[in-house]
Order: C-alpha cells, then structure tokens, then sequence
C-alpha cells in the first residue's frame, strides 16, 4: 500500500516536471508591427519575418500598419496588452515612440527596431536596432553619380517617406558625397513617400519643369526609380541613357530593370532580417548585452553587372 502510495507520488511528480519542460518549450510569442506594404523590399522583409517566424515555431502577431504612426502605436499597446514576449517595430518615422515604448519598458518586453532607426533621448526604450546605413547607402550613390557623369550633373531627387530615418539619412549621405563636386547640382528634391505611384507622379511634375535638363533620378528605393522609369518613357524620353537612374533596394524588379537597359545602377539594401532578428531577440530575451546597431553590409551594382548576378539575387 504504502508502496503504491510513493508510486503514485513519484508519477506525479514526474508530470508535474514534464508538464514545466513544457511550459518553458511553450513558442515564444512576438507582436511585429510593420509599416506597410508600400514597396517591393518591404513585401520581401514581412514574408522574411513570417517564414522565419514559421521555420523557428514563434507564434507571431503581425500588424500591418498602412504607413500610418498612429496604427503602429495602437498595434504595440495591443502587443503589451496581450503579453506577448517581444516586439519587432519598423518604425515609419523617427520620432514620437517615446510614450509607447515606456510602455512596453515597463511591462518588461523588450523591443528591437527593425529597418528603420529612431530617435529618442532615452536610447534604453529599445534594445537595438537592424538596419542598414543609410547615410553609406546615399553615399555610396553620390560616388556612382560622380563617376558616371564626369562630375557634372543636374539631379532630382525622389525622397522616401517624410521623416522616415531611411529617407533622410539616405539624403544626407548623397548631399555629402557631392559636397567636393560643385558640378553636380540637385535640381529638386520631393517626396514619393516610398511608392512607384507617387514616384511617378513626382517625376512627371520634374520632367515638366525641368525636362531635357534632368540628367539623372537619384530615387530613395527601388520603386519610386521604376515609376520615374514609366514618366520618363511617357514623356519620350529614354530611361537609363536620356536620364540615368540610381536607386536603393536592389530589387529582382530593380535588375530586371537593369537588365532591360532602363535603369543604370542600385545601391543595396537587405531586407532579409527575419532569421537575424529573432535570433537577436531571443539573447535579448534570455538577457544578454547586445551591440545597439547591428549594421547591414550593403554593396552597389550595374547595369553591366546585372545579367550576371539577377539569378543569384534573394529578394
Ligand atoms: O528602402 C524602402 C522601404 O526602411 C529600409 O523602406 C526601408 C525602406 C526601403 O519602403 O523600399
């Protein structure tokens, strides 16, 4: 009897430890607020997110937030109300994140930026940020102008979306690579709020103003530059020899592009960071120091180079 009795006791008790086994296998459940749908790259970065999120059993809460601040900050109080274990933000502006991101502070989930920075004057709001350097990216372009035109260029800019730390660091590091080449000349710059559609209605208005004296479209992402593309064949003019296109992503569109002859160069931009940011949050998870940027390499490519790498390219 008494036997039976321990037995019956030790069963239990084994239960009771599978049973905690499995609580702590429980799938880590994280809230992703994303910005929108608004380009190619961002399509790419959210099935990134969601095919790791599978490959890994995390059970993610997606919010897709129309591009609009506002949506972003309902979806993460609807992260923290849930308890959700962490939370991925890209967020769509740099500014206005300190309310919310106390919030999640305080309840203790941790929150990694994700493709987008951010300012804030307390930087412990957030764990780190995964992006790439957009001011390397401007640069890097601003190189690509110089070489490609001797030097002398007049160029519109299509800018991303107002506020947006991709938009403006991706001007700023333009505007300093051509600081020491005065014969490149930024005609206008204007938003296109990251969309082919507005890419193309922002470039018509350019080629209005300025036509035949625009020699080159420096675009924020791939799909402003491809909407510039249909403004300026509508216009009679000839993409990628009339007008030369740069533009930053590095899309299979993009380099189909390339490859058609209608855009001239890209500077690379990784949206892939579905893998690396769960296996970030994770360590962060489990409490461990983290780099505050884990910066993106990035490289650029031609028109010359892109028949021979669009079968490689991922996204
Ligand atoms: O370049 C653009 C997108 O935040 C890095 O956002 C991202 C940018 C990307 O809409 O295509």
């Amino acid at each position: 009897m008494k036997k039976a009795l321990v037995l019956a006791l030790l069963a239990l008790s084994v239960a009771v430890l599978a049973g905690g086994a499995f609580a702590a296998d429980k799938p880590l459940v994280v809230g992703f607020s994303q910005i929108g749908a608004e380009s190619g790259w961002r399509t790419a970065e959210t099935e990134s997110v969601i095919s790791a999120a599978k490959d890994l059993g995390i059970d993610l809460k997606f919010s897709d937030g129309q591009q609009k601040q506002e949506n972003q900050i309902k979806a993460i109080r609807s992260f923290i109300a849930q308890g959700v274990d962490g939370i991925l933000l890209a967020p769509v502006v740099e500014t206005g994140w300190e309310p919310v991101l106390g919030e999640a502070k305080k309840a203790n989930i941790p929150v990694i930026l994700l493709d987008r920075g951010i300012t804030v004057n307390d930087e412990s709001l957030y764990v780190c940020k995964i992006t790439s350097d957009f001011v390397f990216e401007g640069k890097e372009a601003a190189k690509w102008v110089i070489a490609e035109t001797g030097g002398t260029a007049n160029v519109v800019q299509l800018q991303g979306t107002p506020g947006a730390s991709a938009a403006t660091e991706r001007q700023k590091g333009f505007e300093e690579g051509i600081k020491d080449a005065p014969g490149i000349k930024i005609l206008e710059s204007q938003t296109g709020d990251f969309t082919m559609e507005l890419g193309k209605q922002v470039m018509e208005a350019f080629l209005k103003k300025y036509g035949k004296d625009i020699n080159v479209v420096y675009a924020h992402n791939d799909d402003m530059g491809l909407g510039a593309i249909q403004a300026i064949k509508e216009a009679g003019f000839k993409p990628g020899e009339d007008i030369k296109i740069i533009t930053v992503d590095a899309t299979k569109a993009a380099f189909e592009a390339m490859v058609a002859g209608e855009m001239n160069a890209v500077v690379e931009c990784n949206p892939l960071l579905g893998p690396l940011a769960f296996e970030t949050l994770k360590k962060a998870i489990a409490g461990e120091t983290l780099e505050k940027w884990i910066v993106q390499k990035d490289e650029v490519f031609t028109k010359d180079q892109a028949p021979s790498v669009i079968g490689d390219r991922k996204y």
